[in-house]
Protein backbone atom coordinates (compact mmCIF):
# COMPACT_ATOMS: atom_id res chain seq x y z
CA UNK A 1 0.00 0.00 0.00
CA UNK A 2 1.67 3.45 -0.93
CA UNK A 3 2.20 5.47 1.88
CA UNK A 4 -1.20 7.77 1.25
CA UNK A 5 -3.37 4.99 1.61
CA UNK A 6 -6.06 3.25 -0.23
CA UNK A 7 -8.98 4.81 -2.01
CA UNK A 8 -12.34 3.45 -1.31
CA UNK A 9 -12.64 1.68 -4.27
CA UNK A 10 -8.96 0.02 -3.79
CA UNK A 11 -9.94 -0.71 -0.04
CA UNK A 12 -13.12 -3.02 -1.21
CA UNK A 13 -11.20 -4.79 -4.04
CA UNK A 14 -8.72 -6.04 -1.71
CA UNK A 15 -10.92 -6.56 1.04
CA UNK A 16 -13.36 -8.56 -1.50
CA UNK A 17 -17.00 -6.40 -0.56
CA UNK A 18 -18.47 -3.61 -2.53
CA UNK A 19 -17.73 -0.23 -2.24
CA UNK A 20 -21.15 0.01 -0.65
CA UNK A 21 -20.59 -2.36 2.17
CA UNK A 22 -17.53 -0.14 2.93
CA UNK A 23 -19.85 2.85 2.66
CA UNK A 24 -22.45 1.62 4.83
CA UNK A 25 -19.33 0.25 7.47
CA UNK A 26 -18.23 3.73 7.64
CA UNK A 27 -21.81 5.15 7.89
CA UNK A 28 -23.24 2.66 10.44
CA UNK A 29 -20.34 1.74 12.07
CA UNK A 30 -17.30 4.71 11.94
CA UNK A 31 -15.20 2.46 10.03
CA UNK A 32 -14.23 4.49 7.67
CA UNK A 33 -10.98 5.64 6.03
CA UNK A 34 -9.03 8.46 8.60
CA UNK A 35 -6.04 9.66 6.37
CA UNK A 36 -7.14 12.81 4.85
CA UNK A 37 -5.20 15.58 2.77
CA UNK A 38 -7.25 18.97 2.58
CA UNK A 39 -8.56 18.85 -0.92
CA UNK A 40 -8.45 15.38 -1.74
CA UNK A 41 -10.57 12.15 -0.84
CA UNK A 42 -10.47 9.94 2.93
CA UNK A 43 -7.59 7.27 2.23
CA UNK A 44 -8.14 4.08 4.03
CA UNK A 45 -4.26 3.59 5.95
CA UNK A 46 -2.78 0.26 7.64
CA UNK A 47 -4.79 0.76 10.13
CA UNK A 48 -8.00 1.62 8.65
CA UNK A 49 -7.06 -1.94 6.60
CA UNK A 50 -6.57 -4.18 9.70
CA UNK A 51 -10.07 -2.74 11.32
CA UNK A 52 -11.77 -3.57 8.34
CA UNK A 53 -10.24 -6.58 8.04
CA UNK A 54 -11.72 -7.45 11.66
CA UNK A 55 -15.05 -6.45 10.28
CA UNK A 56 -15.25 -8.65 7.18
CA UNK A 57 -13.74 -11.76 9.12
CA UNK A 58 -16.10 -11.13 12.09
CA UNK A 59 -19.20 -10.93 9.07
CA UNK A 60 -18.81 -13.10 7.47
CA UNK A 61 -18.37 -16.10 10.56
CA UNK A 62 -21.87 -14.59 10.70
CA UNK A 63 -21.40 -12.28 13.96
CA UNK A 64 -24.24 -9.05 13.85
CA UNK A 65 -22.56 -6.20 12.02
CA UNK A 66 -22.78 -3.79 15.14
CA UNK A 67 -21.03 -6.50 17.31
CA UNK A 68 -18.45 -6.85 14.64
CA UNK A 69 -17.78 -3.72 14.55
CA UNK A 70 -17.44 -3.17 18.44
CA UNK A 71 -14.64 -5.63 18.02
CA UNK A 72 -13.54 -4.10 15.02
CA UNK A 73 -12.89 -0.11 16.45
CA UNK A 74 -11.08 -1.95 19.85
CA UNK A 75 -8.42 -3.50 17.25
CA UNK A 76 -4.98 -2.39 18.49
CA UNK A 77 -2.82 -0.24 16.03
CA UNK A 78 -0.58 -2.32 13.97
CA UNK A 79 1.57 0.12 14.36
CA UNK A 80 1.57 0.02 18.39
CA UNK A 81 3.74 -1.96 21.00
CA UNK A 82 2.16 -5.12 21.47
CA UNK A 83 0.34 -4.36 25.57
CA UNK A 84 0.12 -7.59 26.19
CA UNK A 85 3.28 -9.75 25.79
CA UNK A 86 1.46 -12.97 27.21
CA UNK A 87 -1.11 -12.34 24.42
CA UNK A 88 -0.29 -14.79 21.69
CA UNK A 89 -1.83 -12.19 19.33
CA UNK A 90 1.08 -10.03 18.07
CA UNK A 91 1.12 -6.92 15.38
CA UNK A 92 4.51 -6.92 15.80
CA UNK A 93 4.49 -8.37 12.05
CA UNK A 94 2.62 -5.87 10.75
CA UNK A 95 4.77 -3.24 11.21
CA UNK A 96 7.26 -2.63 8.11
CA UNK A 97 8.79 0.12 7.07
CA UNK A 98 7.18 2.95 6.35
CA UNK A 99 7.83 3.31 2.63
CA UNK A 100 6.69 -0.84 1.85
CA UNK A 101 3.32 -1.71 -0.27
CA UNK A 102 1.87 -4.92 -0.32
CA UNK A 103 3.94 -6.69 2.45
CA UNK A 104 2.38 -3.82 4.90
CA UNK A 105 -1.00 -4.59 3.79
CA UNK A 106 -0.29 -8.57 3.66
CA UNK A 107 1.31 -8.09 7.61
CA UNK A 108 -1.95 -6.78 8.52
CA UNK A 109 -4.37 -8.68 7.36
CA UNK A 110 -2.26 -12.01 8.50
CA UNK A 111 -2.18 -10.19 12.10
CA UNK A 112 -5.48 -8.84 12.17
CA UNK A 113 -6.64 -12.66 11.23
CA UNK A 114 -4.16 -14.62 13.81
CA UNK A 115 -5.09 -11.90 16.55
CA UNK A 116 -9.08 -11.28 16.33
CA UNK A 117 -9.36 -14.97 17.91
CA UNK A 118 -6.64 -14.89 20.38
CA UNK A 119 -7.92 -11.64 21.44
CA UNK A 120 -11.50 -12.78 21.82
CA UNK A 121 -10.47 -16.02 23.40
CA UNK A 122 -8.25 -14.29 25.79
CA UNK A 123 -11.47 -11.82 26.91
CA UNK A 124 -9.02 -8.84 26.55
CA UNK A 125 -11.36 -7.52 23.53
CA UNK A 126 -15.10 -7.43 25.24
CA UNK A 127 -17.70 -5.42 22.63
CA UNK A 128 -19.59 -3.15 24.19
CA UNK A 129 -22.62 -4.54 22.31
CA UNK A 130 -25.36 -2.80 23.91
CA UNK A 131 -25.26 1.15 25.52
CA UNK A 132 -25.70 0.94 29.71
CA UNK A 133 -24.39 -2.42 29.80
CA UNK A 134 -21.88 -0.93 32.01
CA UNK A 135 -24.72 -0.25 34.26
CA UNK A 136 -26.38 -4.29 34.24
CA UNK A 137 -23.87 -5.06 36.79
CA UNK A 138 -23.65 -2.14 39.00
CA UNK A 139 -19.97 -2.39 39.32
CA UNK A 140 -20.48 -5.44 41.00
CA UNK A 141 -17.87 -8.49 39.91
CA UNK A 142 -17.26 -12.10 40.40
CA UNK A 143 -14.34 -12.71 42.37
CA UNK A 144 -11.55 -15.02 40.91
CA UNK A 145 -8.44 -15.61 41.66
CA UNK A 146 -5.51 -13.48 41.05
CA UNK A 147 -4.12 -16.50 38.31
CA UNK A 148 -7.48 -16.38 37.02
CA UNK A 149 -7.51 -16.91 33.33
CA UNK A 150 -8.31 -13.85 31.61
CA UNK A 151 -11.35 -15.37 29.23
CA UNK A 152 -12.79 -15.97 32.98
CA UNK A 153 -12.13 -12.88 33.46
CA UNK A 154 -13.95 -11.33 30.59
CA UNK A 155 -17.15 -14.17 30.81
CA UNK A 156 -17.08 -12.82 34.69
CA UNK A 157 -17.16 -9.09 33.15
CA UNK A 158 -20.00 -10.00 30.70
CA UNK A 159 -22.05 -12.32 33.38
CA UNK A 160 -22.85 -9.60 35.76
CA UNK A 161 -23.59 -7.61 32.93
CA UNK A 162 -26.13 -9.86 31.81
CA UNK A 163 -24.47 -9.45 28.13
CA UNK A 164 -25.01 -13.23 26.87
CA UNK A 165 -23.75 -12.47 23.25
CA UNK A 166 -20.15 -11.64 24.84
CA UNK A 167 -20.59 -14.72 27.22
CA UNK A 168 -21.38 -17.08 23.93
CA UNK A 169 -18.65 -15.43 21.63
CA UNK A 170 -15.88 -16.09 24.55
CA UNK A 171 -17.33 -19.27 25.20
CA UNK A 172 -17.76 -20.57 22.04
CA UNK A 173 -14.30 -19.37 21.21
CA UNK A 174 -12.82 -21.30 24.14
CA UNK A 175 -14.66 -24.49 23.33
CA UNK A 176 -13.62 -24.79 19.77
CA UNK A 177 -9.69 -23.48 20.24
CA UNK A 178 -8.62 -25.20 23.57
CA UNK A 179 -10.85 -27.71 23.15
CA UNK A 180 -13.57 -28.29 25.96
CA UNK A 181 -11.44 -29.91 29.10
CA UNK A 182 -9.39 -26.64 29.17
CA UNK A 183 -12.65 -24.04 28.23
CA UNK A 184 -14.46 -25.86 31.55
CA UNK A 185 -11.31 -26.42 33.88
CA UNK A 186 -9.94 -22.63 32.82
CA UNK A 187 -12.95 -20.54 31.64
CA UNK A 188 -16.37 -21.88 32.67
CA UNK A 189 -15.57 -23.64 35.99
CA UNK A 190 -14.10 -20.35 37.60
CA UNK A 191 -16.58 -18.39 36.84
CA UNK A 192 -19.69 -21.30 37.88
CA UNK A 193 -17.50 -21.53 41.47
CA UNK A 194 -17.46 -17.92 41.34
CA UNK A 195 -21.33 -16.95 41.14
CA UNK A 196 -21.90 -19.64 43.22
CA UNK A 197 -19.93 -18.14 45.89
CA UNK A 198 -21.71 -14.42 45.11
CA UNK A 199 -24.84 -16.12 45.61
CA UNK A 200 -24.09 -17.91 48.91
CA UNK A 201 -22.67 -14.44 50.48
CA UNK A 202 -25.87 -12.19 48.71
CA UNK A 203 -28.50 -14.49 47.86
CA UNK A 204 -28.41 -12.23 44.67
CA UNK A 205 -27.35 -13.09 41.29
CA UNK A 206 -29.70 -15.67 40.81
CA UNK A 207 -30.05 -14.29 36.95
CA UNK A 208 -26.67 -14.08 36.62
CA UNK A 209 -25.88 -17.73 37.14
CA UNK A 210 -29.02 -18.50 35.25
CA UNK A 211 -27.87 -16.74 32.18
CA UNK A 212 -24.39 -17.83 32.30
CA UNK A 213 -25.56 -21.49 32.90
CA UNK A 214 -27.66 -21.16 29.48
CA UNK A 215 -24.83 -19.96 27.52
CA UNK A 216 -22.00 -22.72 28.75
CA UNK A 217 -24.73 -25.44 28.01
CA UNK A 218 -25.07 -23.22 24.71
CA UNK A 219 -21.56 -23.20 24.23
CA UNK A 220 -20.83 -26.85 24.80
CA UNK A 221 -23.56 -28.14 22.67
CA UNK A 222 -21.55 -26.50 19.11
CA UNK A 223 -19.15 -29.95 19.57
CA UNK A 224 -19.94 -31.89 16.56
CA UNK A 225 -21.44 -35.11 17.94
CA UNK A 226 -20.13 -38.48 16.94
CA UNK A 227 -22.05 -40.23 13.91
CA UNK A 228 -25.38 -41.34 14.72
CA UNK A 229 -24.14 -45.08 13.30
CA UNK A 230 -22.06 -45.12 16.96
CA UNK A 231 -24.76 -46.83 19.62
CA UNK A 232 -23.58 -44.81 22.79
CA UNK A 233 -22.50 -47.00 25.85
CA UNK A 234 -21.91 -44.27 27.99
CA UNK A 235 -24.93 -43.40 30.10
CA UNK A 236 -24.66 -39.80 32.05
CA UNK A 237 -27.36 -39.10 34.57
CA UNK A 238 -28.05 -36.46 37.73
CA UNK A 239 -29.29 -38.61 40.74
CA UNK A 240 -32.50 -38.02 41.63
CA UNK A 241 -33.90 -34.35 42.72
CA UNK A 242 -30.43 -32.93 41.81
CA UNK A 243 -30.83 -30.11 39.14
CA UNK A 244 -27.29 -29.64 38.39
CA UNK A 245 -26.28 -31.00 35.11
CA UNK A 246 -23.10 -28.74 33.56
CA UNK A 247 -20.78 -30.96 34.57
CA UNK A 248 -22.04 -33.71 32.84
CA UNK A 249 -22.87 -31.64 30.28
CA UNK A 250 -19.28 -30.74 29.58
CA UNK A 251 -18.50 -34.58 29.92
CA UNK A 252 -20.80 -35.15 27.10
CA UNK A 253 -19.15 -32.78 24.93
CA UNK A 254 -15.49 -33.66 25.99
CA UNK A 255 -16.32 -37.40 25.01
CA UNK A 256 -17.87 -36.46 21.68
CA UNK A 257 -14.93 -34.77 21.01
CA UNK A 258 -12.52 -37.84 21.39
CA UNK A 259 -15.29 -39.42 19.29
CA UNK A 260 -16.97 -41.64 22.16
CA UNK A 261 -21.08 -40.96 22.12
CA UNK A 262 -23.09 -40.80 25.11
CA UNK A 263 -26.39 -40.54 26.80
CA UNK A 264 -27.53 -37.52 29.15
CA UNK A 265 -30.34 -38.01 30.46
CA UNK A 266 -30.28 -35.11 32.38
CA UNK A 267 -31.36 -33.87 35.59
CA UNK A 268 -33.36 -35.41 38.48
CA UNK A 269 -33.43 -38.81 37.30
CA UNK A 270 -35.35 -41.27 39.78
CA UNK A 271 -33.53 -44.44 40.42
CA UNK A 272 -36.44 -46.48 38.91
CA UNK A 273 -35.95 -44.27 35.98
CA UNK A 274 -32.32 -44.96 35.74
CA UNK A 275 -32.74 -48.67 36.18
CA UNK A 276 -34.83 -48.90 33.47
CA UNK A 277 -32.45 -46.80 31.21
CA UNK A 278 -29.76 -49.32 31.66
CA UNK A 279 -31.89 -52.23 31.39
CA UNK A 280 -32.92 -50.89 27.72
CA UNK A 281 -29.66 -49.57 26.33
CA UNK A 282 -27.02 -51.79 28.66
CA UNK A 283 -24.27 -49.36 28.96
CA UNK A 284 -20.72 -50.22 29.55
CA UNK A 285 -20.50 -47.39 31.86
CA UNK A 286 -23.19 -45.19 34.01
CA UNK A 287 -21.65 -41.58 35.13
CA UNK A 288 -24.16 -40.68 38.14
CA UNK A 289 -23.81 -36.99 39.55
CA UNK A 290 -24.69 -35.64 42.75
CA UNK A 291 -23.97 -31.87 43.22
CA UNK A 292 -25.46 -31.56 46.46
CA UNK A 293 -25.27 -34.23 49.70
CA UNK A 294 -28.81 -34.46 49.96
CA UNK A 295 -28.98 -36.31 46.51
CA UNK A 296 -25.97 -37.78 46.98
CA UNK A 297 -27.92 -41.11 48.27
CA UNK A 298 -25.93 -44.33 47.76
CA UNK A 299 -28.75 -46.54 47.23
CA UNK A 300 -28.89 -45.16 43.64
CA UNK A 301 -25.42 -47.06 42.94
CA UNK A 302 -25.60 -50.06 44.88
CA UNK A 303 -29.35 -50.55 42.92
CA UNK A 304 -27.18 -50.17 39.77
CA UNK A 305 -24.67 -52.69 40.56
CA UNK A 306 -26.97 -55.03 41.50
CA UNK A 307 -28.77 -54.86 38.63
CA UNK A 308 -28.69 -58.55 36.63
CA UNK A 309 -26.07 -57.20 33.68
CA UNK A 310 -24.42 -54.19 35.87
CA UNK A 311 -22.83 -51.71 33.66
CA UNK A 312 -18.85 -52.55 33.50
CA UNK A 313 -18.14 -49.14 35.49
CA UNK A 314 -20.62 -47.51 37.77
CA UNK A 315 -19.03 -44.20 38.57
CA UNK A 316 -20.29 -41.64 41.40
CA UNK A 317 -19.22 -38.09 40.25
CA UNK A 318 -19.69 -34.94 41.89
CA UNK A 319 -19.05 -33.32 45.33
CA UNK A 320 -22.37 -34.85 46.74
CA UNK A 321 -21.66 -38.50 47.18
CA UNK A 322 -20.22 -39.36 50.87
CA UNK A 323 -17.37 -40.79 49.17
CA UNK A 324 -15.84 -42.84 52.32
CA UNK A 325 -19.28 -44.78 52.28
CA UNK A 326 -19.10 -45.23 48.67
CA UNK A 327 -20.02 -49.13 48.14
CA UNK A 328 -16.58 -51.12 46.92
CA UNK A 329 -17.34 -51.40 43.35
CA UNK A 330 -18.25 -47.88 42.71
CA UNK A 331 -15.52 -45.30 40.83
CA UNK A 332 -15.26 -42.11 42.23
CA UNK A 333 -14.22 -39.31 39.83
CA UNK A 334 -12.85 -36.34 40.66
CA UNK A 335 -12.67 -34.25 37.66
CA UNK A 336 -13.13 -33.98 34.25
CA UNK A 337 -10.22 -35.10 32.20
CA UNK A 338 -10.33 -38.45 34.39
CA UNK A 339 -13.99 -39.09 33.47
CA UNK A 340 -13.09 -38.78 29.83
CA UNK A 341 -10.43 -40.98 30.36
CA UNK A 342 -12.23 -43.37 32.41
CA UNK A 343 -15.49 -43.21 30.29
CA UNK A 344 -13.35 -43.75 27.28
CA UNK A 345 -11.48 -46.93 28.12
CA UNK A 346 -14.63 -48.72 29.46
CA UNK A 347 -16.03 -47.53 26.05
CA UNK A 348 -13.74 -49.21 23.96
C1 LIG B 1 -25.25 -23.35 37.98
C2 LIG B 1 -25.75 -23.63 39.37
C3 LIG B 1 -27.10 -23.92 39.55
C4 LIG B 1 -28.05 -24.07 38.39
C5 LIG B 1 -27.78 -25.41 37.69
C6 LIG B 1 -28.02 -25.35 36.19
C7 LIG B 1 -27.53 -26.58 35.51
N1 LIG B 1 -28.08 -26.81 34.33
O1 LIG B 1 -26.68 -27.32 35.97
C8 LIG B 1 -29.44 -24.02 39.11
C9 LIG B 1 -29.98 -22.62 39.03
C10 LIG B 1 -30.48 -25.00 38.62
C11 LIG B 1 -29.04 -24.29 40.56
C12 LIG B 1 -29.95 -24.63 41.51
C13 LIG B 1 -29.64 -24.74 42.86
N2 LIG B 1 -28.47 -24.49 43.44
CO1 LIG B 1 -26.84 -24.25 42.43
N3 LIG B 1 -25.22 -23.79 41.70
C14 LIG B 1 -24.85 -23.64 40.47
C15 LIG B 1 -23.33 -23.37 40.41
C16 LIG B 1 -23.12 -21.88 40.17
C17 LIG B 1 -22.56 -24.18 39.38
C18 LIG B 1 -22.91 -25.68 39.44
C19 LIG B 1 -21.89 -26.50 38.71
O2 LIG B 1 -22.02 -26.72 37.52
N4 LIG B 1 -20.84 -26.98 39.45
C20 LIG B 1 -19.76 -27.79 38.92
C21 LIG B 1 -18.37 -27.12 39.17
C22 LIG B 1 -18.29 -25.81 38.42
O3 LIG B 1 -18.21 -26.80 40.54
P1 LIG B 1 -17.83 -27.89 41.66
O4 LIG B 1 -18.83 -28.98 41.74
O5 LIG B 1 -17.57 -27.12 42.90
O6 LIG B 1 -16.46 -28.52 41.09
C23 LIG B 1 -15.69 -29.40 41.86
C24 LIG B 1 -15.96 -30.88 41.61
O7 LIG B 1 -17.32 -31.14 41.30
C25 LIG B 1 -15.02 -31.27 40.50
N5 LIG B 1 -15.57 -31.22 39.12
C26 LIG B 1 -15.83 -30.11 38.42
N6 LIG B 1 -16.28 -30.41 37.21
C27 LIG B 1 -16.32 -31.75 37.11
C28 LIG B 1 -16.71 -32.58 36.06
C29 LIG B 1 -16.66 -33.96 36.24
C30 LIG B 1 -17.12 -34.86 35.13
C31 LIG B 1 -16.21 -34.49 37.47
C32 LIG B 1 -16.16 -35.96 37.66
C33 LIG B 1 -15.82 -33.63 38.52
C34 LIG B 1 -15.86 -32.27 38.32
O8 LIG B 1 -13.97 -30.35 40.54
C35 LIG B 1 -14.27 -29.22 41.35
C36 LIG B 1 -13.25 -29.08 42.44
O9 LIG B 1 -13.36 -30.08 43.38
C37 LIG B 1 -22.90 -23.83 41.83
C38 LIG B 1 -21.59 -23.27 42.34
C39 LIG B 1 -20.57 -24.43 42.52
N7 LIG B 1 -19.51 -24.20 43.23
O10 LIG B 1 -20.71 -25.51 42.01
C40 LIG B 1 -24.15 -23.56 42.66
C41 LIG B 1 -24.40 -24.42 43.90
C42 LIG B 1 -24.00 -25.87 43.66
N8 LIG B 1 -25.84 -24.34 44.06
C43 LIG B 1 -26.21 -24.26 45.29
C44 LIG B 1 -27.56 -24.19 45.70
C45 LIG B 1 -27.79 -23.90 47.19
C46 LIG B 1 -28.60 -24.38 44.80
C47 LIG B 1 -30.10 -24.44 45.13
C48 LIG B 1 -30.47 -25.22 46.40
C49 LIG B 1 -30.58 -22.99 45.20
C50 LIG B 1 -32.02 -22.82 45.57
N9 LIG B 1 -32.20 -22.15 46.69
O11 LIG B 1 -32.88 -23.26 44.86
C51 LIG B 1 -30.66 -25.13 43.87
C52 LIG B 1 -30.60 -26.65 44.06
C53 LIG B 1 -31.57 -27.39 43.29
C54 LIG B 1 -31.30 -28.89 43.31
N10 LIG B 1 -32.07 -29.63 44.06
O12 LIG B 1 -30.41 -29.40 42.67
C55 LIG B 1 -25.04 -24.25 46.24
C56 LIG B 1 -24.89 -25.60 46.97
C57 LIG B 1 -24.40 -25.42 48.40
C58 LIG B 1 -24.27 -26.78 49.03
N11 LIG B 1 -23.05 -27.34 49.01
O13 LIG B 1 -25.22 -27.32 49.50
C59 LIG B 1 -23.86 -23.88 45.29
C60 LIG B 1 -22.50 -24.50 45.68
C61 LIG B 1 -23.78 -22.33 45.27
C62 LIG B 1 -23.26 -21.79 46.60
N12 LIG B 1 -21.96 -21.54 46.71
O14 LIG B 1 -24.04 -21.59 47.49
N13 LIG B 1 -27.73 -24.11 40.74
Amino acid sequence: MANDGLSAGAAARRLGVAVTTLRTWHQRYGLGPSRHEPGHHRRYTVEDMVRLQVMQRLTAQGVAPAEAAAWARRSPDPAAPEPNPDSPASFAGAVAPADSDEPVLRAAAAAARESILSLVESGALIPDVRPGDGRAGGGQTIALGPRADPAARGLARAAMRLDAPSMRYILESAVTHRGVISAWNDVMMPVLIGIGERYEATERFVEVEHLLSRSVTEALSIVPRPARDLDPRVLLAAADEEQHTLPLEALAAALAENGVPSRLLGARVPSRALLDAVDRTGPAVVVLWSQLPGTGDVTQLEHLLSLPHPPLVVAAAGPGWPIADLPPLVTPLSGLAEAVRVASAANA
